[in-house]
């Protein structure tokens, strides 16, 4: 399954879902002798018992029947972590990072049998600057769905819905891309259908293997708006029409959402309320699947938080798949969606990928995920060195730019600098990842409002503050009386200590637990690469997600009725 909606009626869409062959070879081999395995497409390689742990570079190969010459269009929703596509042993894309989708289109595909081969690499190759060994696992394999659709010359790229609110009328700006993939330029129209409303975009011309961007808005007097009670989602059908031509040759369909996020007196409002958000941060990893998630999955773990009583997700510390989204859109479920960067160093940001990797993960991720109303927060580089001017760079930079794609969310960053932090001042809420009780015996209370004192002193003043990771591990089963850490007692007398404190203090717009489910680690030295298991513990389920003692405590103070 794609999306969670129709996306096109007029384009030929096919989902190339299905067992494909795979093979490992050497990393720089393009010699694939027999394809030894059979794996799922969306999956992990490591759900196949011979493949528990590789490391390294995969090859995945099928066969695909076109019955009439066309312009094909590849979109991997997600390969993990490093992809090379080949079309009939001729390369048509090559992408790095796990977590956002990326497109290539043939021209005049011939009739008949073709063979798709994808190279992947999850190895922690010198050219990887963001999957490193880290405190959650990178998986290998096509980890989310392949789409194949045949697109006219002239196509829709892609949409991007901003809804705006003035003296209580709504409008939509909308922007179309429209890519030309033949040899001659095009004049385009495209005509829109939202809410009943139809409207067209400046028309434009656009130039042999160009993009434009088309843009237009129109006002809505009393659009149902978006809100966690009642999360009201619209169709926006987009249809493209090219010089002369009365039928449309091609059309894009989004869902959206009509809300506006704002952060006035130090609080965040949706649709100019004041919100709190409750909820987890949680990693896209299942023993069962790996990160790729089927939607019963996807919806299981929306409804366990749910019956928790939270309201928020925090995608740490990646992009997360669409279809999760989507069904965030649907319920109502507030989502903080953050770049892929968790726990860089100075030295480590200082690899020579990192801008130019960092830069693509946050173009993807916007330019994808805009049109989500769930998503009311982007955030980026999780923990990394926001307490000294060479990272400042680094955040002025990226925070600049999800701003110049995006002005209608709040950013953030999650700091573990405490006092020490220099980056407040860039971004509309604080947010801090702080672990009384676990990491230290702080007191939860004093420790928050001492943090809200660093904020006020390093340029948060003002600020909406969230509590964006607090908890401490607890082994599912180890149950004893001594409370000793590790017990699920203790982890539950964590929660209860940091919630207990968050709750009662109005001042805090947010609090985000670590974690929800228990996640897979990569193995390795050093104490964050030993964790017992291989794994993070400190979710409120297991990775099974079966519940731990936290849960019923995370229950009274979320969902308190
Ligand atoms: C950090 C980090 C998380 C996780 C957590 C922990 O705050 O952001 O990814 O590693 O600590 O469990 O220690």
């Amino acid at each position: 399954m794609i999306r969670l909606f129709e996306t096109n009626r007029i384009r030929s869409v096919t989902e190339l879902e299905g067992i494909w062959e795979f093979a490992t070879i050497e990393r720089g081999d393009r010699q694939v002798s027999s394809y030894p395995y059979l794996l799922p497409v969306p999956g992990c390689w490591e759900n196949h018992p011979a493949l528990k742990t590789y490391r390294g570079v995969g090859v995945y190969r099928r066969t695909i029947e076109v019955c009439e010459t066309a312009n094909l269009r590849f979109t991997f929703k997600g390969v993990s972590h490093t992809a090379t596509v080949l079309l009939d042993g001729k390369p048509i894309a090559s992408h790095y990072n796990a977590y956002t989708a990326f497109s290539s289109v043939v021209s005049d595909v011939n009739a008949g049998t073709h063979e798709l081969v994808v190279i992947v690499d999850n190895s922690f190759h010198a050219d990887s600057s963001l999957h490193q060994p880290n405190d959650y696992y990178s998986y290998g394999g096509i980890t989310r769905p392949v789409v194949m659709e045949r697109v006219p010359d002239t196509f829709l790229e892609r949409l991007q819905f901003t809804p705006r609110r003035a003296n209580e009328t709504w409008s939509a700006n909308v922007s179309a891309t429209v890519a030309n993939v033949g040899d001659k330029p095009r004049n385009v129209r495209v005509r829109c259908n939202l809410a009943g409303r139809k409207f067209d975009l400046e028309a434009g011309v656009v130039a042999p293997g160009a993009v434009v961007a088309l843009s237009g808005s129109s006002e809505f007097t009393s659009p149902e708006s978006w809100s966690p009670d009642s999360p009201k989602l619209y169709l926006l059908e987009a249809q493209l029409y090219t010089d002369e031509d009365e039928s449309p040759c091609d059309d894009l369909i989004e869902r959206v959402g009509f809300r506006i996020v704002t952060t006035e007196g130090g609080k965040i409002q949706l649709n100019g309320e004041d919100i709190v958000l409750k909820g987890f941060n949680r990693h896209e990893d299942h023993p069962h699947v790996g990160c790729a998630f089927p939607l019963a999955l996807m919806s299981q773990d929306l409804d366990l938080m749910e019956d928790m009583g939270a309201n928020t997700v925090r995608t740490s510390h990646y992009p997360n798949d669409e279809r999760f989204l989507d069904l965030c859109d649907e319920r109502g479920f507030f989502v903080w969606e953050e770049n892929h960067a968790r726990g860089f160093s100075i030295e480590q940001m200082r690899h020579p990928k990192f801008s130019e990797q960092c830069e693509a993960v946050n173009r993807e991720m916007v330019e994808q995920h805009v049109n989500h109303p769930s998503i009311i927060i982007w955030g980026v580089l999780n923990e990394c060195a926001s307490d000294c001017e060479e990272g400042r760079e680094h955040y002025v930079r990226q925070l600049n730019q999800i701003r110049a794609m995006d002005d209608s969310r709040p950013l953030t960053f999650a700091s573990h600098h405490r006092d020490r932090e220099i980056c407040f001042d860039l971004v509309d809420i604080v947010s801090f990842n702080l672990y009384p009780g676990w990491y230290g015996d702080e007191d939860p209370g004093e420790l928050v409002d001492l943090a809200r004192g660093w904020a006020e002193a390093a340029g948060g003043a003002g600020k909406p503050i969230i509590m964006s990771e607090f908890g401490g591990d607890g082994y599912y089963g180890y149950r004893d009386s001594s409370r000793v850490r590790g017990t699920e007692e203790r982890q539950a007398d964590i929660i209860e200590a940091n919630l207990a404190a968050y709750t009662a203090r109005p001042y805090l717009s947010g609090m985000l637990i670590w974690q929800f489910c228990d996640c897979r680690v990569t193995e390795g030295t050093g104490w964050l690469l030993t964790r017992a298991g291989t794994q993070n513990s400190k979710g409120i389920v297991d990775r099974y997600r079966r519940p731990k003692l936290a849960y019923d405590v995370v229950k009274k103070y979320f969902r308190p009725n």
